[in-house]
Order: structure tokens, then C-alpha cells, then sequence
């Protein structure tokens, strides 16, 4: 039996859904022109007034924003409200150079959580649930954003944060926990921790994992799902739109319902920005809808991914989205050939290796060079014969989908990094020497 925590919302027929988003928009685009001087110029620039704006069709007359415009604004040039009306910030960890600050009012809270709670009940849970939350705690929206959700369903509620991988294993068992919520690599990493420890999933209670944070593929899903014992969810969100909880995975495990009733999603070509039509791959665009104190109209995710609007067997009419492939801006450009570090982890995964890989990009004598080290599991290990022409075959089928051959080393258990919260996976030195 299926179960939903905002039925009105998840379930609303098309026309219910376009009737909520067409009043709010006409809202917000006022609520933004009056009080964001940031956005009211660049819609002046555009020649676009908030009477211009009557329902969703007219979105596309309304000017991007993007991550240039985030580091303009820094840190208070988009917020929509007195800051004396925010009670909340959240931030990004900043590793790319920019830093977000996002900013909340009590009612920006309240609505984020119930995303995150629809997320939940879609993975199973209930009030009778243990609901560990392994994301980061603090400025990171994984961990305050999967905890406010969680409460309101009712879960018992472990605000364990990420690391202390055994201490993790060890609540996990006493307290009986049945949800677990942290990054995909994470969820790898207590998956091997729990084998080490001479654990299997039988020792544990989880049912269900709710994880997103950073892109993995259907082939980590898999192994994640076996090393836990669990049936494992897919989460999106990103700092700007609030956090995770702007679209979450259903039991049909085929992309994520966007939380449209919040979020007006759109695609469009990354290249020249014109709006693509549902079904085609493209750049996601967001508009939030509610938001009192970080309104974003139009913003540019950079995320790549396609939309549709097929009828799901959970009876949610969400929109869904495709897991993104990664972000426009974390593909790779390896000798004129456009890689995303997805692509190689399929293929490691389809060939027996585990998640636990280094990509490194750099420039030798102007050519390009693609290193990729690879963790053997203990057993491979043990019986490693014939390293060179193990290295030699992965090399080979890596080419094949690629199109481009990488250096591959095979390399003994533990020795690459492992993460707890989201994975560094490429190391793109090009980048450092520029
Ligand atoms: O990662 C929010 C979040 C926390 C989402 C916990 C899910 C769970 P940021 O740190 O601002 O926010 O990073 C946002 O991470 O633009 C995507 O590129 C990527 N991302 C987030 N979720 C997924 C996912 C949080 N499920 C950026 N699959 C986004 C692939 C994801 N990429």
C-alpha cells in the first residue's frame, strides 16, 4: 500500500497542480520585484514588469539567475525579507570557490521539512520507524534538512551526523535503527564497515536508505542496497532551493518527483538557454515558488537531466526528474572528449570492482592523461593474479565507452580515501597548474 505524507499535493491532478503554481508564481514574481533590488534591476533590464507575468506560461519572459549572480549578491543582495524576519542559514562547503548562503524565515523551515517528510514516507517510513541521520549537522542542509523531515513523520529520530563508522554500526544495532540517510559513498563506506566489523545485514534492522548529495549510478545503488540489506532511495536539493527535498525518489525507483507544488522546474539548453521541451536532456532550471527569504526566480543549477511526466505506479503526479549525470561544470574534457566521472563508475562496477576509485586528469607534453586507481576488495586481492593484464582489460572496456584509453592501476584494499560525506572522486590537476 502506497503511502503519502501531502496527498493533496503528491497526487493533485495536472490541472489542480497548474492552478497552485500559476497563483503562487504571480505571487512571488511580486514579492521578488518589490523587495530583491538585485532581481527588480535585472528584470528592468529585460524589460519585464510583474504584470507581465499572469501564469507558468509567461516563466520564460523572467531573466536567469546563476552562480555569477549568487557571488554578486553575496551575502545579503537576493535576500526577499528583513533579516530580522530569517531565523535560519545553511551554506555550502564552498569547494569550488563560490560559498552560498542561503537564508530561511520560520515558514521557509517549515515547508523545507515537509518536502523532506514526503521523501521519507516515500521511502516507508512512518512513525514506528528509527530514522538515523548520518548526513553533516551544521551549515551542510543534509543533516538539518533529512531531520526536520523526519520528525515530522514521527520517526525516532537519530541525529548521528556523518563519521564514527563503527559507533554508527553499533546504534544502528542497539537502537534498531530502520532508515539510515547519508551520502551514496557513505553508505558504501558502512556497508564495508559493517563486513569488516564480520557483520552481514542480517545483524541490522534497515529496511530502506534515503541518499543523494552527490550523483551515483544504478550500479552503486545495487551494491549499496546488497551490503546493507536495503531498499535504497535517491534524494535532490541544492543550497539555493533549500536543501534536499526538491525532488526524492518513489518505490518505483525510476527518477525523483519534483516537489512542483514549491519547485517550478524547467530544461533548457545549457548553451543558449532556450527552453527544451519535456523529454529532452538539458539544464534544470528552478523557480521557488514559496520561499519568503531566498525567493530565486529562473535559477541555473548546472545540473543535466530530463523531465517527464509518465504516469508512476506510486500514484504520485509529480514530475520526475532523471538522476542528474552530474553538473555541466563537473564534466570533463579529456583530449577534445566530454567524460562524466559517471560513465567510468558504471563501468567499474560492471566489471566487479567497488565504488572506491580516484580519477586523476592531467597534461603531459600538451596531451591530456587520464589516470584511474581502483581499490581491489580483500578477496580480489587475495587471489590478485596477473595484475598488468587485469589493468589491461579494465583499461579496454573503459575505452569502449569512453572512446579514450585511461592509464588504470589496480591498487590494495584501503588504501584510497573513503568518504562520509560527499565523495572527492576527480582530482583535475590541469586545473592546478592553469
Ligand atoms: O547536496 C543538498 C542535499 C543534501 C541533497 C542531502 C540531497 C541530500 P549542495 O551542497 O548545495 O546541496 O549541493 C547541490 O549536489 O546541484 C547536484 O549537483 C548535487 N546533488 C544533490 N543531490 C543529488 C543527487 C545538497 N541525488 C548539488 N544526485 C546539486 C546527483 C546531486 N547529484
Amino acid at each position: 500500500m502506497q503511502n503519502y505524507y501531502q496527498p493533496e499535493f503528491e497526487c493533485a491532478s495536472q490541472d489542480e497542480m497548474r492552478a497552485i503554481q500559476n497563483e503562487k508564481l504571480v505571487k512571488q514574481v511580486k514579492h521578488v520585484y518589490e523587495n530583491v533590488e538585485y532581481y527588480r534591476k535585472l528584470m528592468d533590464e529585460k524589460g519585464v514588469t510583474p504584470d507581465d507575468i499572469k501564469s507558468v506560461d509567461d516563466l520564460h519572459k523572467l531573466p536567469f539567475l546563476t552562480k555569477a549572480d549568487l557571488r554578486d549578491a553575496y551575502p545579503y543582495g537576493l535576500l526577499g525579507t528583513d533579516l530580522k524576519n530569517c531565523v535560519r542559514i545553511q551554506s555550502t562547503s564552498g569547494t569550488t570557490g563560490r560559498r552560498v548562503v542561503a537564508f530561511y524565515t520560520q515558514k521557509d523551515v517549515d515547508l523545507w521539512e515537509d518536502c523532506c517528510a514526503r521523501a521519507v514516507v516515500a521511502a516507508g517510513g512512518t512513525n514506528e520507524d528509527v530514522c538515523q541521520v548520518a548526513y553533516g549537522y551544521g551549515l551542510f542542509t543534509g543533516g538539518p534538512g533529512l531531520n526536520g523531515g523526519s520528525h515530522k513523520v514521527g520517526c525516532l529520530t537519530l541525529p548521528m551526523s556523518s563519521g564514527n563508522t563503527e559507533r554508527q554500526i553499533q546504534f544502528m544495532q542497539d537502537l534498531h535503527s530502520t532508515i539510515l540517510c547519508c551520502t551514496p559513498s557513505y553508505a558504501a563506506f558502512i556497508g564495508e564497515t559493517l563486513k569488516d566489523m564480520g557483520l552481514t545485514p542480517d545483524d541490522i534492522d534497515l529496511k530502506a536508505g534515503i541518499f543523494g548529495a552527490e550523483p551515483w549510478t544504478e550500479e552503486m545503488r545495487r551494491d549499496i542496497e546488497k551490503s546493507l540489506g536495503i531498499k535504497a532511495y535517491d534524494i535532490y536539493g541544492l543550497t539555493e532551493t533549500t536543501g534536499p527535498g526538491v525532488s526524492f525518489e518513489c518505490s518505483e525507483q525510476t527518477g525523483m518527483h519534483i516537489n512542483e507544488d514549491h519547485f517550478l522546474a524547467e530544461i533548457i539548453d545549457p548553451d543558449t538557454g532556450e527552453v527544451l521541451p519535456e523529454g529532452s536532456k538539458g539544464e534544470l532550471v528552478f523557480t521557488s515558488l514559496d520561499k519568503e527569504a531566498f525567493p530565486l526566480l529562473r535559477y541555473r543549477t548546472r545540473d543535466i537531466c530530463v523531465l517527464s511526466r509518465k504516469k508512476c505506479s506510486c500514484g504520485r503526479t509529480l514530475i520526475k526528474m532523471s538522476k542528474p549525470m552530474g553538473r555541466s561544470d563537473d564534466m570533463l574534457i579529456i583530449r577534445g572528449v566530454n567524460v562524466f566521472p559517471s560513465q567510468i563508475e558504471t563501468v567499474l562496477l560492471k566489471e566487479g570492482y567497488s565504488v572506491n576509485y580516484l580519477i586523476e586528469v592531467d597534461r603531459e607534453r600538451n596531451t591530456d592523461t587520464l589516470d584511474v586507481s581502483v581499490e581491489l576488495t580483500p578477496e580480489q586481492f587475495a587471489e590478485a593474479n596477473d595484475i598488468a593484464a587485469k589493468e589491461k582489460a579494465l583499461s579496454s572496456a573503459i575505452k569502449s565507452m569512453l572512446g579514450i584509453s585511461p592509464k588504470v592501476h589496480l591498487v590494495a584494499p584501503k588504501t584510497l580515501t573513503r568518504s562520509e560525506g560527499k565523495a572527492v572522486r576527480v582530482i583535475d590537476k590541469r586545473k592546478l597548474h592553469d
